[in-house]
């Protein structure tokens, strides 16, 4: 509610001093019943807020959740995140966002999961989403352009994402083409870039980000067990999940408006600093086969290049790629 938000950022921008319940409703533009009210429906989001009897109230301590109350307080973008659907289990926040987006949902609408019961990666595979321990969230943006340049959004958001970890925990992330983020050769996150288009222009595009942010190994199933980690894990210490999402949106915002008014170059050479496999070795299996050879770079279209024995390029627009050893 419009309500508690304002709570909240009068509360966040003083941490030390009490507010009175009349302030409080004075800013809030409501009564001081309806402040208690609100006050408690905040302590049950997890927030700690003091009350002293004649001063007022202050607040003391926050969850790390990624409810639109939690994520809102801080949040220096213009627009992405600031409409926020919230929701604490969901199937996938990509349908949701599908959903939303089909019905007109405003640019930089976010939404975002505490768990996923089916997230999923490409080609339907699954994204395992476990409660509480990483961000599952889902960006709607509304770029005027035409459906082909969509896949340019996934190594924007990777760009977005490597920028958000490394400012947020220090630790240096890789990117592994097309959507993969590597933090010590194991997947940290994934990105699935879907579109709802004419056939002349993008509708919306729909990013969905999953980032494993405070799982322990025991949080993943067998199969990711060797190949998955979190960036706690990494870190070694417990992170917050909030801070790093206001992080990617505020990278994201930064980058998409440098892509919209510079083009794809400049996000190229960043994408290009950041990847794991350019001039390497690889092995790029898609689904009209595998192909060996060494990664020479992507195209100004985000188009993965590969030199084969032969000295022939081959352009890889979709495929799943290994360092050959
Ligand atoms: P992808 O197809 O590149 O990767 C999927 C593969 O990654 C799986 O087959 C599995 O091997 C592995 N994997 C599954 N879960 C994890 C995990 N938590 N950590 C590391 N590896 C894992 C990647 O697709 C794109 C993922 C996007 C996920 C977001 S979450 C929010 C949004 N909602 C939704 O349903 N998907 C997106």
């Amino acid at each position: 509610s419009v309500i508690r938000e304002k709570l909240l950022s009068a509360l966040s921008d003083s941490p030390d001093d009490f507010l009175s319940g009349q302030a409080l409703a004075d800013i809030a533009g409501c009564s001081r019943a309806a402040v208690w009210k609100h006050i408690e429906e905040l302590r049950k989001e997890g927030f700690v807020l003091e009350a002293v009897r004649k001063k007022g109230y202050r607040i003391i301590g926050s969850p790390d959740s990624v409810t639109a109350n939690k994520l809102k307080i801080g949040l220096k973008t213009k627009t992405l995140g600031q409409y926020i659907h919230y929701e604490e289990t969901v199937g996938s926040t990509q349908k949701v966002a599908h959903e939303l987006a089909a019905n007109g949902a405003p640019e930089g609408t976010l939404v975002i999961a505490d768990e996923q019961t089916d997230g999923r990666g490409r080609l339907m595979r699954e994204w395992h989403s476990s409660k509480g321990t990483g961000v599952w969230m889902s960006l709607i943006l509304k770029p005027l352009l035409p459906p082909q340049k969509a896949p340019q959004f996934t190594l924007i958001a990777a760009v977005a994402v490597v920028q958000a970890i490394q400012e947020t925990t220090g630790l240096e992330p890789q990117i592994k083409w097309p959507n993969d983020i590597l933090i010590n050769g194991k997947k940290a996150t994934g990105i699935l870039t879907e579109l709802q288009a004419e056939p002349d222009k993008i509708s919306s595009i729909i990013i969905g980000i999953g980032m494993n942010v405070n799982q322990t190994q025991e949080h993943f199933p067998d199969e990711l067990q060797s190949i998955a980690t979190s960036y706690g894990m990494v870190a070694g210490r417990s992170l917050s999940r909030s801070d790093i999402v206001q992080k990617v949106l505020e990278r994201m915002e930064a980058l998409y408006e440098l892509y919209m008014a510079k083009g794809f170059t400049p996000i190229k050479l960043m994408w290009e600093s950041y990847a794991v496999s350019i001039g390497k070795r690889i092995t790029a299996r898609t689904i009209n086969g595998s192909i060996e050879g060494y990664a020479r770079g992507i195209t100004e279209e985000g188009v993965l290049q590969i030199e084969d024995d032969t000295g022939q390029l081959h352009h890889i627009y979709s495929a799943d790629i290994e360092l050959s050893r």
